[in-house]
């Protein structure tokens, strides 16, 4: 992609009004841009990285054996008064009327919609368990949006849904959903912490939050510091997670025995960028959703819901990985691959130089965005660590005369020159964004 020809609204200034560096960030990159209160649209750099996280999210919820679906955003008031939710929910709610005076809203999340849909598609235990899941937009009119899309109004969520025939069923769902997010984070790029969270009158522990830890999170956190020692990649992981001691603050107060030792006590502060609830029958019951079991009788299945913040994580993984010069992208989920800095587009052999490697990289499954505009190289190099592109590929007269180029790592801000045939050689024929 030519920069020459794309979008990219970038500023040197510190937005105002923009409270935290991720927010900051966001706008001066050309990410998003904020159309009404906690509304944004994303612009196109934002939306690759965007699609990639949901992307990400959806592997792993497949993995897992979740079915991806769609639901509509619209949804009718009917729907949420069999519930008991239409009323309870209170003005976090949009509610819109259509041309016929009926009640509808702007859905803040899927319970109901995905308990009517199952309840009249499936009569049998056979057809159990199933775990339904969408990526879609969410409407929540929060009193204070702030902090970009961190807490936005409207937001894009990954909302799965599990539905089983016994406790064992439900608890085996949970467990495969706790697993998967933690898959899913780990590919992001990120550390998340499950913390218990109050699962109401159920009881147990079957409720989790997944937090980031980040100076600017909303919450506070304390955790058994031995969490930070745990290796994902390791089978034993999710189970020593879920054991682990970590609490929210607020519940953490009320715990009269910490079992953790003050001096393995961590405190920090942290992102929610997921939630997963096991709730039983609550909705199940309430709509009429029940299937014949293997010996004829009717029962009421057991419901879990699993929600992540796929917008909020853009936010998230910026708060986790800047720095003073901008935004630094983990690999899995960068706008593109490299960039591609034409440090003379006025001279036809760099031009040519910089459009070959641009073609080329691009055969090899890369993508590059290529800044061949006629601009200072000081500005070109300021742009491209603002945007926090993994790589960095520059391309100069001085260079090419010997046949080199130099690749600056963001990271780390680590450089070296290296050949043409080098530097392809180097990001060649892996389609996932890994350097060698
Ligand atoms: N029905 C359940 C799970 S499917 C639910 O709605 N859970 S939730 O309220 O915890 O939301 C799930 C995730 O959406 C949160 O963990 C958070 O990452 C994200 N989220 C919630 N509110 C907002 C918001 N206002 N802006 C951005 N992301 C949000």
């Amino acid at each position: 992609m030519r920069l020459s020809r794309y979008l990219l609204p970038v500023s040197r200034e510190t937005p105002a009004g923009a409270e935290i560096v991720s927010h900051q960030l966001m706008l001066r990159a050309g990410l998003i841009r904020q159309t009404a209160a906690g509304i944004y649209a994303w612009l196109p750099l934002g939306l690759r990285v965007l699609d990639r996280i949901a992307s990400i999210v959806r592997r792993e919820q497949d993995r897992a054996g979740a079915l991806e679906m769609l639901m509509p955003t619209i949804q009718p008031a009917d729907l949420w008064r069999q519930s008991g939710r239409y009323d309870a929910y209170g003005p976090e709610m949009l509610r819109i009327g259509d041309r016929h005076g009926r009640e509808m809203l702007y859905g803040p999340t899927n319970e109901e919609m995905v308990t009517a849909i199952f309840r009249d598609c499936v009569r049998s235990y056979r057809d159990l368990p199933r775990i339904l899941y969408h990526i879609q937009w969410k409407f929540r009119d929060e009193v204070r949006p702030r902090f970009g899309v961190m807490r936005g109004r409207e937001f894009l969520m990954k909302d799965a849904y599990s539905f089983d025939m016994d406790m064992d069923g439900g608890r085996a769902s949970y467990d495969a959903m706790f697993t998967a997010y933690l898959k899913t984070f780990a590919a992001l790029g990120l550390r998340a912490v499950p913390v218990r969270a109050p699962s109401g009158p159920i009881g147990g522990d079957l409720s989790h939050e997944f937090h980031i830890l980040a100076d600017t999170g909303e919450s506070e956190i304390f955790y058994d510091a031995a969490l930070d020692d745990i290796d994902l990649r390791d089978a034993a992981a999710p189970e020593r997670l879920r054991t682990l001691y970590a609490m929210e603050a607020e519940e953490h107060a009320k715990v009269a025995n910490c079992p953790v030792p003050p001096d393995r006590l961590a405190r920090r502060r942290g992102i929610e960028v997921g939630h997963i609830f096991f709730f039983g029958t609550k909705y199940s019951a309430a709509m009429g959703l029940e299937v014949q079991a293997a010996d004829g009788g009717m029962v009421t299945p057991l419901m879990g819901s699993y929600g992540i913040g796929v917008s909020r994580l853009a936010g998230a993984i910026i708060e986790a990985s800047h720095d003073e010069a901008g935004i630094i992208w983990p690999e899995s989920v960068a706008p593109f691959d490299l960039g591609l800095v034409n440090l003379r587009p006025d001279d036809p052999a760099c031009a040519e130089a910089c459009a070959g490697l641009e073609d080329r990289l691009e055969a090899q499954g890369r993508t590059v965005l290529h800044d061949d505009r006629e601009a200072r190289g000081g500005e070109k190099f300021a742009t491209m660590d603002l945007i926090g592109l993994p790589w960095v590929v520059t391309v100069g007269p001085r260079g090419l005369a010997t046949g080199t180029v130099e690749l600056k790592r963001r990271s780390t801000g680590e450089r070296h020159e290296l050949s043409m045939e080098s530097l392809l050689a180097r990001f060649g024929g892996v389609a996932s964004g890994t350097a060698a």
